[in-house]
């Protein structure tokens, strides 16, 4: 039987229709079943602040979710380096409960601990020096009282700038700085790491602990990437894809 559901780094936007169609599918069908969604950071391609609600996009995402949180499904959000400003009246809108990065966990009987990724990419000081920055409340106070308008340019403007440097796909690349995984499993004292980021999804066991890192999503572009991991009332773990999922 089914208990949780982990996803993350679904980059969801319009420019992704087949994308944001599995996901969709994937909450309206087997996430129903789960007691526990989990979700675990880049669900949104980015995110500028929850007056952009009103997005009919957004409102179709955040209105999936509700449908699940109704349905007695309990979802978690944890915040991705994309989506860090989503925040409480989202979360009232869908009914999620939001999550600090990390934080550990136990379902199905399994001690785990869960963070997005990126805060384990510590061998990329200047995006670790744009993260403390932006993850400030104050600077966030500051970027958000700007127009909706104006703080989607600025944003956009970035991802032009990260493209132009192509500094976007080199980084994106960057894999988790191993002892920045040690400090973590010695902190919570946990057997089992759950993340996503790095988009290199991946069982890692080296006998006395588990990292099991989330796949990213793109089913448009001619792909069929992505998929979650679920657990059972055993505290097994199944990864699933996207092929899973009806058509
Ligand atoms: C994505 C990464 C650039 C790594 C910014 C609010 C802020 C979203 C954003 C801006 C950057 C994503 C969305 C990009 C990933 C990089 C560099 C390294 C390690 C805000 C919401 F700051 F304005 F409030 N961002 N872009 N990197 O260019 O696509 O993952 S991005
Ligand atoms: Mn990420």
């Amino acid at each position: 039987d089914l208990v949780a559901l982990f996803v993350s780094d679904v980059h969801l936007t319009p420019a992704l229709p087949q994308t944001t169609t599995r996901l969709l599918q994937l909450f309206a069908h087997r996430a129903r079943f789960a007691k526990q969604v989990y979700l675990l950071g880049d669900m949104f391609e980015y995110w500028v602040g929850d007056d952009d609600l009103n997005d009919p996009y957004h409102l179709a995402v955040a209105d999936a979710i509700k449908a699940l949180t109704a349905g007695g499904t309990q979802v978690f959000w944890m915040a991705g380096n994309r989506d860090f400003l989503l925040g409480e009246a989202f979360a009232s809108y869908t009914g999620i409960q939001l999550l600090s990065d990390p934080c550990e966990v136990h379902i199905a009987g399994q001690h785990m601990i869960l963070t997005h990724g990126d805060a384990l990419c510590t061998d990329d000081l200047a995006y670790m020096q744009f993260r403390n920055m932006v993850r400030q409340p104050a600077w966030q106070a500051q970027f958000l009282n700007q127009p909706l308008a104006q703080r989607k340019q600025i944003v956009q403007g970035m991802r032009a700038q990260s493209r132009m440097q192509q500094a976007e796909k080199a980084l994106e690349i960057m894999d988790v700085n191993s002892a920045a995984v040690d400090a973590l499993f010695a902190q919570f004292k946990a057997p089992t790491l759950i993340h996503g980021h790095t988009h290199r999804p991946a069982l890692h066991n080296d006998g006395a602990r588990q990292r099991i890192v989330l796949p990213d999503w793109d089913c448009d572009n001619g792909q069929a990437r992505g998929g979650w991991l679920e657990i059972d009332t055993a505290g097994v773990f199944t990864r699933c894809t996207v092929d899973a999922l009806p058509t």
